[in-house]
């Protein structure tokens, strides 16, 4: 084991290992290539990316109507967002400035700004061999996608057994059980699954099948679900029924963890489609309720809202089935990602994961990952010199297990606890 004996060699060791470690990203929106148009890639998704959208309206002239913007074909709208965000806007933002590091990392040299030298470089690429370009280049290990099986078209591809790259893994999203009860109800019995309106027993029954059916098909890294910031449990309704007494049993049986993302607030501006949902407050006892009512359940966590950060971080070191992750959203913010990470590690050491990407486009990964990279080699430094200061003396090696625990290294051992 090689000695670090400086502070200097500290802080260059913390560096190497933050920039050099292997990332798991455990949340995106990315699809396989095999499921056709539902993969996003390339220069026209990164400038339409939702965030964009909402910030383009921000600045755009007041005639520019949401109806005639989403009338606009796909390089007409990157064109509006490139002119108002970009070239007049200055694209400051972290969504702006993210889709020109992105294309930096893919050797397009952005200070051009030359939009069309931009597209030429992804029409002439192949998506299968640029999907394992970019995972290489951001130094992926796997990254997890979101799997609706009520969305038609995702589980008709599910349906047909197309190929999935062993480096894109899959969660069931079940929204519509929670949220949207009679549109999922409708799916399930369209199915073949015995649910009624009103459920019985019988009901929550054909519910579980349904989950481990879609389980067996997907083989899911964990059940995963959105919820808007007033989510409240435990509390007398239906959406508590159906986590007791369908989805929660059902991912035991299965062994999958359930991811909770609370804090949406939907449709805020619907003109906006998916870039119209804000964030609220949630109540984060509806968290550490769930977890104290099902020990033998495992929750993954993320929370919209940046109030709630400390108060989840000291949830997650009363409940050891409880594991938190990533700077979510709103939350995937330089500044913010400082402030979580920095709480985080001094609250529960490397036992969460850091960041998850949230990547709708496949080439967002290079941003994602870089920008959050450069703020925690920052926020690291200062808590190893602060460990420094007691004679501990980290080697290399230790740092570099730190680093990969934060980012795909403490996920994995939740999974295998
Ligand atoms: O519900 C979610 O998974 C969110 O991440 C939404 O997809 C949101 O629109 C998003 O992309 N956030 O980054
Ligand atoms: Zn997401």
């Amino acid at each position: 084991m090689t000695r670090i004996d400086t502070v200097g060699a500290l802080e260059s060791s913390v560096r190497s290992a933050i920039a050099s470690a292997t990332i798991s990203d455990i949340h995106t929106h990315l699809f396989p290539p095999s499921h056709g148009n539902l993969l996003l890639w390339g220069v026209d998704e990164l400038l339409t990316y939702h965030y964009l959208v909402a910030e383009l309206f921000t600045l755009a002239p007041r005639e520019l109507s949401y109806e005639r913007f989403w009338a606009m074909p796909k390089a007409a709208q990157a064109d509006m967002i490139w002119e108002h965000v970009f070239l007049r806007g200055g694209a400051l933002s972290e969504a702006a400035r993210g889709v020109l590091t992105a294309l930096n990392k893919l050797g397009l040299d952005m200070g051009k700004r030359d939009l069309a030298q931009a597209r030429r470089y992804f029409a002439g690429r192949d998506v299968d061999e640029h999907l394992q370009t970019v995972l290489d280049l951001a130094n992926i290990d796997y990254a997890v996608m979101t799997n609706n099986p009520f969305n038609p078209a995702e589980a008709g591809y599910f349906q047909r057994g197309l190929p999935i790259p062993e480096r894109l893994k899959t969660a069931l999203r079940i929204d519509p059980l929670l949220v949207d009860w009679p549109s999922a109800v409708a799916v399930m019995s369209a199915g073949g699954y015995d649910v009624k309106l009103a459920p019985d027993a019988k009901s929550f029954s054909e519910v579980r099948r349904f989950l481990i059916d879609w389980s067996r098909r997907m083989r899911p890294v964990y059940f995963a679900a959105s919820l808007e910031n007033d989510f409240l449990y435990p509390q007398e309704s239906l959406q508590a029924q159906v986590i007791e007494k369908a989805l929660v049993p059902a991912a035991m049986e299965v062994g999958c963890p359930v991811a909770l993302m609370i804090g949406v607030r939907r449709n805020l501006n619907p003109g906006l489609i998916d870039g119209g949902a804000g964030v609220g407050v949630a109540d984060v006892s509806a968290v550490t309720s769930l977890c104290s009512r099902f020990p033998q359940a495992k929750f993954l966590v993320t929370l919209l809202a940046r109030v709630n950060q400390h108060e989840l971080a000291v949830a997650a070191r009363k409940f050891s089935n409880l594991h938190i992750f990533g700077c979510w959203w709103f939350c995937n913010t330089p500044s913010i990602i400082d402030e979580m990470t920095r709480q985080r590690i001094e609250l529960l050491g490397t036992a969460f994961t850091a960041q998850h990407s949230d990547a709708r486009v496949l080439d967002q990964l290079l941003y994602k990952w870089s920008h959050t990279r450069a703020v925690m080699a920052e926020v690291l430094v200062d808590k190893y010199r602060d460990l420094w200061q007691t004679s501990w003396r980290p080697t290399p090696e230790e740092i570099q297990r730190d680093a990969r625990a934060l980012l795909g290294g403490s996920f994995a051992a939740f999974l295998a606890k």
